[in-house]
């Protein structure tokens, strides 16, 4: 059959931030081949499946060649002549080949290349664009997209505990239309720094990281970017990521000196809330605080979209536990979180199924791979979080949706501002 397998290849390439990670190639009978490559986090969530490094001398520890040879010689010669087409097969055989409950022994950075690849070279041999192959006919949602265009916490050299601040142009009619107005805010965002003799230098994912003191004053700038770029912050909202496990430690959260209780950061978010058009908040407690994260919830889910990114890992079990506390409201999705497309898709259906929204979103440390695009159209998400608008290895998932909506043409539909939960 030509859609069996036919080779199985990997090979060590550069990251964003220059850290080694894999490229597979999978190449079927019908001389198809389909390319994927795996991206790596910076604040990785401590429940997550496990990044193979090789912890040796060369790469200063980071090298990742015992995952390269997992693929090449333990992996490939079992999915040989296995029907690519099969994806929930594949990626139950990778997983048994495992044998772990967290990829630990092949690594999920190994599994998800391999996974990721059989996906493209499916699409590729029916020749048809990968989000209608993971969709169908029914992938027709342009994602709102949630654009970092200010970086702190571990993604940034300045001091901000926060890692995130990130625009919504919810106003927009079309998802190029948001990536516009996206544009305008981060041009005025640049002009505003260097007027406040800030620095234009950007962050891990592309997003300025200037020096400020306190998290308010990034979400204070960016409104004046907003406004200077003749928009309303009816128009264009704020959603933030926290990434408070970061600065979580024995119950309390330390920020600028001071170690608050989970109720005081509570207070403190609502606060934010209160003041500021902020829809969405991701990792507002930390992934072990799950009394702070039903207080939360308790407190602003009813007007704020809570994200579970190191809380839920993408996986299931943590989703079902999270919905069980009534904590949170919405699933930050990571594919390398879990590592196969299809346990990826299976926590967006059951987090949906749930009526919690799912994120599709990028890592810090990404490569030109624009898998996430796609999937965020196929699996109609409404949301997705890709970085900033500098950086080819963010501008290219943009970029790629931008091809996408021509693709759908009259097909396609941004929900803008009721792709959040809550609307
Ligand atoms: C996050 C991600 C992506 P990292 O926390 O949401 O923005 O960061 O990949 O470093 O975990
Ligand atoms: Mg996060």
């Amino acid at each position: 059959m030509t859609t069996q397998i036919k080779e199985v290849h990997a090979r060590p390439i550069l990251d964003s931030r220059g850290n080694p990670t894999l490229e597979v190639e999978v190449k079927l009978f019908s001389g198809v081949t389909g390319i994927a490559s795996v991206p790596s986090g910076a604040s990785r969530g401590k429940y997550e499946a496990i990044e193979l490094r090789d912890n040796e001398q060369e790469y200063s520890g980071r090298g990742v060649q015992s995952a390269i040879n997992n693929v090449n010689q333990i992996i490939a010669p079992v999915l040989v002549n296995k029907n690519v087409l099969n994806q929930y097969l594949i990626d139950r055989t990778l997983i048994k080949l495992d044998g772990t409950p967290n990829k630990s022994r092949l690594g999920a950075n190994a599994i998800l290349g391999v996974s990721l690849a059989c996906a493209r070279a499916g699409a590729d041999y029916y020749g048809i664009p990968l989000f209608m192959y993971l969709g169908g006919l029914n992938a027709c949602t342009m994602p709102t997209p949630m654009i970092n265009i200010l970086n702190g916490g571990v993604h940034a050299g300045n001091n901000l505990a926060m890692q995130e601040f990130m625009i919504a142009p919810v106003g927009a009619k079309s998802f190029s239309e948001a990536l516009r107005m996206g544009a305008e805010v981060f041009y005025s965002l640049k002009t505003l720094l260097i007027k406040n003799g800030l620095s234009t230098g950007v962050g891990d994912e592309g997003g300025y990281s200037p020096n400020l003191n306190k998290n308010s004053e990034a979400i204070e700038l960016i409104i004046e970017a907003i406004k200077e770029a003749k928009y309303t912050t009816n128009d264009i909202k704020i959603c933030l990521d926290v990434a408070s496990s970061e600065f979580y430690n024995n119950g309390r959260y330390f920020i600028n000196d001071y170690a608050y209780t989970s109720e005081e950061f509570v207070n403190i978010l609502e606060g934010l809330v209160n003041k500021y058009p902020i829809i969405s908040i991701e990792d507002g407690m930390s992934q072990d605080d799950w009394d702070g994260w039903k207080l939360l919830t308790k407190k602003i889910g009813n007007r704020c979209q809570l994200v579970g990114d190191d809380l839920f890992v993408t996986n299931i079990f943590r989703i079902r536990t999270g919905i069980e506390k009534n904590s949170a409201n919405s699933v930050l999705i990571k594919l390398n979180q879990i590592g196969t497309v299809s346990e990826t898709l299976e926590a967006i259906n059951y987090a949906k199924s749930k009526n919690y929204t799912t994120i599709i979103s990028h890592r810090s440390g990404e490569t030109e791979d624009t898998f996430i695009a796609d999937l965020a159209v196929a699996v109609n998400s409404g949301l997705i979080k890709t970085g900033s608008l500098a950086r080819s290895e963010r501008v290219a998932k943009y970029n790629r949706l931008l091809k996408i909506e021509e693709i759908l043409g009259i097909k396609a539909s941004y929900l803008g501002l009721s792709a959040f939960n809550p609307k």
